[in-house]
């Protein structure tokens, strides 16, 4: 299987292209691939196995898999890497590209410098903040600065759906959190009915925030840009920051602007690490 490895933000990804006949054969159990692939001592080594299909509704189509083998709905430091990866390669002659996901479309936008692409910005479309399509169970509405109770611990959440759930809690210092402890907590929590990632936030000025992140199926990763989205929707409602804000992340900055037209727009780096043969069999 020919592959290559593109990175956003230390958030890493195994692309592969399936318009290449046989590159991944048919019958193949893509969860338990994704599983192996990623694996950081036994495989490649990655957050998640990115697949490159043809769409009959956008220009090309994106699937992602969790380094656990489940499969998320969007990923945006993936969507930039996936962007970057079919124009490089030719699959796709457009600077502006749309992308289905299982998450609907989005649509990202390579922004060159000399030639080279520097950075990608996406059009992650409208948050989703109706409980029941986060999804979580209780009574209709938005999730704005609710309490849940996690164990022992009491968190204010509010909770914002990029395509995948998300929720957000506002901290007084993100290094403070125990975030392998508290994270798979929230993640699996029964609220959850297709579990949820979690996003620590410390809130710098109106145009600058902190962000740790425990992702659904990936454990706390560098970088998360649905994440990253769904906290700046998350600022603004509960009047926290403005519409444009940097978000810092362990693996560096996202700029993400909820705009006018009620699109979230993220711009951030996508950056080659390797190109190789992954050999099937190996484990
Ligand atoms: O929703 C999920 O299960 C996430 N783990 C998917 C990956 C999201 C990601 N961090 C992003 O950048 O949006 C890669």
């Amino acid at each position: 299987m020919k592959f290559t490895k593109v990175q956003g933000l230390g958030n890493d990804f195994v692309l592969v292209n399936c318009l290449e006949e046989g590159n991944i054969p048919a019958e193949t159990d893509l969860a338990q691939l994704s599983v192996r692939v990623c694996d950081r001592h036994f495989g490649i080594g990655a957050d998640g196995l990115v697949l490159v299909l043809p769409s009959e509704t956008a220009d090309i189509r994106m699937r992602i898999f969790n380094s656990d083998g489940s499969e998320p709905e969007m990923c945006g430091n993936a969507i930039r890497c996936f962007a970057k990866y079919v124009y490089e390669q030719g699959i796709i002659n457009k600077e502006t590209i749309q992308v289905e996901t299982l998450g609907g479309l989005r649509i990202p936008q390579l922004i060159k410098e000399k030639g080279e692409i520097v950075a990608v910005r996406v059009d992650m479309g409208e948050p989703e903040l109706e409980r029941a399509n986060i999804p979580m169970t209780g009574p209709a509405g938005r999730v704005v600065n609710e309490s849940l109770q996690v164990g022992e611990q009491t968190f204010q959440v509010t909770c914002v759906s990029m395509g995948n759930p998300h929720c957000i809690i506002f901290v007084p210092d993100v290094d403070k959190i125990p975030l392998s402890d508290v994270g798979p907590k929230i993640e699996s929590h029964f609220v959850f009915p297709r579990k949820t990632n979690t996003e620590f936030i410390q809130v710098l000025s109106a145009d600058e925030v902190r962000m740790r992140v425990w992702e659904r199926g990936a454990a706390e990763t560098l970088a998360c840009g649905t994440g990253a989205c769904a906290t700046v929707v998350a600022a603004v409602l509960n009047g926290k920051t403005g519409r444009k804000v940097t978000v810092h992340l362990a693996g560096g900055d996202l700029l993400i602007e909820w705009a006018e037209d009620n699109h979230v727009y993220m711009t951030g780096p996508a950056v080659n690490v390797f190109s190789g043969e992954y050999i099937a069999g190996s484990s």
